[in-house]
């Protein structure tokens, strides 16, 4: 097998080997009619000659007749005026770059039409047409009809000005800043297929931790040069902007939202911007949050800070994505609470091309927590859900970690909000609230690597991230299913261990580092391994704040008589968990502190299952690995060894993660590692004691270190 490394992602279009079907194919599609000449409908073309021509082994070219087996590529608009085609039926349910592709008889030739109602959507068509082939689904019969549940889908890159990127483990920023607009890599391009073929339609450049600088001209026309690249994708670029930048760069003396001189300096600004790229999709802003600047600095509201802002982008279009992600030490609640107090007050209160971008769950990016309880709860307001890809709490890139699991845990959610059926999903798709304007953003785990996010499977969280947010009624199985075979290959022994691999991976990371509901136990700072007995610092960002273990239990009591937090969901929510026998024991430590002793569903104590899941984690990695290695022959080598290397790391992270863990939580519960378990080689001093000085995505340009 040729060895590969990574860098064409799901888009190898490997020459399809099984005999029966590649003769189907061969036999049906002969060439492409192109309906009209633009850079997207070019792009569109070249993909589908290029997947078609490797996928059959043949060389397939454009024609201008119509003859058995031609694929015309078009918009409807301009397929049903050159051609006595009424495609009207077709797009009775098809919305914004949403698209069409049927297999139909044309004056009597069998022939295959890709459309949609704007170019976006004829190239979103292809790409799901070659992964038809790339996947291996016969194409008799053959009519999709396919439209974005969510409007804008968008990748936040934690991407620094000076190349380095926050809780990026993928090597450094894919924007060279330094050599833009001078030079632009290929790999622009590349990115931007990658992110089109799954639908992503949107590119912050730059860390929420935002440097005013990306703001000056300098930085716009590198930006600039961006957005040309990936225009003829259909992806608009975003900035991430620091609140105080009219005084860093403005030269005024304050940045109060309502100062004259500050609404005219957004003003000029934005225009500026729009002057350089006129498809500027808009901001994001994170104010007030982690030592960042915002409107409460002049004793302003979050809705004022996001108003003056969304006023100065209404005229072109442009949207301001307003973080939710607000929390502070000095206010004397739990951190889970901060946001929903925060914000709750302010709904309605926004102007409406503003957006709320709310992380999935309370405090942040967790392996496992409930869903956050703004959603529901802000009803005239516009929510959009965050995500993390890069795997900031769940391994860094060496951890083999699907989150299609997590991410849909958190969409199939009931909030209740309006009674049984208000998932998560249908609050930010925009159905239960009928908001014009959704959105979905997920933290990129992208940087220069040549395989692009670091560990092969990584590549496929950015994968599922982009299908669901198109379509986050889609199953987390069956995406990895499309992600495998295009991956690596369509052959059944590869893709049911494979699959089965990924889908039991994030529960095996829920139970070597957090389970049972535990929370932010991690190492200070940089995150990477366990920390639960760090109890230094603001008190928000200890793990002693989260677990509260102590001699008569362990976990945070987050009902009546503790934080209340629980209060914030809707009442059947908070009826099921507000008693420890009925709330879910995935998350029975995030809502309560419960005594070592509680007999759990199991049987077991709290103690022992704490033991068992640890256990449980440890050794769902070691049967990843056997598994990997028993499909050595299926991988082509260099990826294989990679994949295995990286799950050797990872057994050894899980077995430091129960070892430290179980140790520390055991200072308190003074109970005995059940009979027979697979003992800690090491004491918690050891563990304590280890220092890792250099561990990649610490790189928040505004903390000190
Ligand atoms: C935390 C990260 C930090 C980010 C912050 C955020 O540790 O690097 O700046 O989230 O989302 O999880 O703003």
């Amino acid at each position: 097998m040729k060895n590969e490394d990574g860098y064409s992602l799901w888009l190898r279009y490997f020459r399809v080997k099984d005999n029966a079907l590649i003769e189907d194919y061969r036999r049906d599609l002969i060439n492409i009619k192109v309906m009209k000449s633009s850079p997207t409908m070019e792009v569109a073309k070249d993909e589908l000659i290029r997947g078609l021509s490797c996928l059959l082994g043949r060389e397939i070219t454009t024609c201008t007749g119509i003859k058995k087996g031609t694929i015309i590529l078009g918009v409807k608009a301009d397929i049903e005026a050159q051609h006595s085609i009424n495609l009207e039926p077709e797009f009775t349910t098809i919305v914004g770059d949403g698209y069409v592709i049927i297999r139909t008889i044309y004056e009597g030739k069998d022939i295959f039409i890709i459309s949609g109602l704007s170019e976006i959507g004829v190239l979103y068509g292809t790409f799901h047409f070659l992964r038809l082939i790339q996947t291996h689904v016969p194409l008799n019969p053959l009519s999709i009809k396919k439209s974005p549940k969510i409007q804008l889908r968008i990748l936040n890159h934690w991407d620094n000005l000076d190349g380095t990127v926050e809780r990026g483990y993928a090597g450094c920023s894919l924007w060279d800043w330094h050599r833009l607009p001078g030079l632009i890599s290929p790999r622009y391009k590349d990115y931007a297929r990658a992110n089109a073929s799954i639908g992503i339609n949107g590119a912050v450049l730059n860390n929420v931790n935002a440097n005013s600088l990306s703001l000056t001209i300098e930085y716009l026309e590198k930006a600039k040069v961006l957005a040309d690249v990936f225009r003829p994708y259909g992806i608009k670029v975003y900035l991430s902007v620091r609140f105080s930048a009219p005084m860093e760069i403005g030269g005024l003396k304050t940045s109060d939202p309502k100062d004259k001189k500050v609404i005219f300096w957004w003003k000029s600004k934005v225009s500026e911007i729009y002057g350089i790229i006129p498809d500027f999709g808009g901001f994001i802003v994170k104010a007030n949050s982690e030592g960042q600047p915002g409107p409460q600095d002049y004793g302003r509201s979050q809705a004022d800070g996001a108003n003056m802002l969304a006023h100065a982008l209404k005229p072109y279009g442009g949207v301001v994505m307003w973080r939710a992600f607000v929390y502070d030490f000095n206010i004397k609640e739990d951190r889970a609470k901060q946001a929903f107090n925060e914000f709750i007050p302010l709904d309605g209160m926004f102007m409406d091309n503003v957006l709320i971008q709310v992380k999935n769950g309370p405090i942040d990016f967790q392996p496992r927590e409930p869903f956050h309880p703004l959603f529901g709860a802000m009803k005239e307001t516009p929510l959009m859900m965050e995500f993390q890809i890069t795997q900031e709490y769940l391994g860094l890139a060496t951890n083999l970690v699907y989150l299609g699991p997590l991410f849909k845990e958190c969409l199939d959610s009931d909030t209740y909000a309006e009674g049984k059926g208000s998932s998560v999903g249908r609050i930010i798709d925009g159905s239960l609230y009928n908001n014009k304007l959704t959105g979905i953003a997920g933290v990129a785990n992208i940087g220069t690597d040549r395989n692009w996010c670091g560990h092969h499977f990584a590549q496929g969280n950015w994968y599922v991230f982009g299908r669901l947010a198109w379509d986050h009624t889609l199953g987390a199985e069956e995406i990895a299913d499309e992600w495998i075979r295009m991956t690596f290959s369509n052959c059944r022994e590869l893709l049911n261990p494979v699959s089965s691999m990924m889908m039991t991976s994030r529960e095996a990371a829920v139970n070597y580092m957090t389970p049972l509901g535990l929370h932010h136990i991690m190492a200070h700072n940089h995150h990477y391994g366990p920390g639960p007995w760090v109890d230094q610092g603001r008190p928000d960002w200890t793990s002693t704040y989260y677990h509260q273990a102590d001699p008569s239990g362990i976990g945070f009591d987050r009902t009546v008589t503790g934080s209340n937090a629980l209060s914030q969901y809707s009442l059947p929510i908070q009826e099921l968990y507000a008693n420890e026998d009925t709330c879910p024991e995935n998350l029975l430590l995030w809502f309560h502190h419960v005594s070592w002793d509680k007999q759990m569903k199991s049987g077991r104590t709290l103690w022992e299952e704490l033991c068992f899941k640890y256990e449980a984690g440890v050794e769902a990695v070691r049967k990843m690995r056997q598994t990997w290695d028993s499909i050595k022959d299926k991988v082509d080598e260099e990826r294989f060894t990679h994949v295995q290397a990286s799950l050797g790391i990872q057994e050894q992270e899980a077995i430091w993660w129960k070892s430290a863990c179980l140790l520390y939580f055991q200072s308190f519960s003074r109970l005995p590692f059940p009979k027979g378990y697979d003992l800690p080689t090491h004491t918690l001093d050891y563990y304590k004691k280890k220092r890792h000085y250099f561990v990649p995505g610490i790189y928040n340009p505004f903390i000190k270190k």
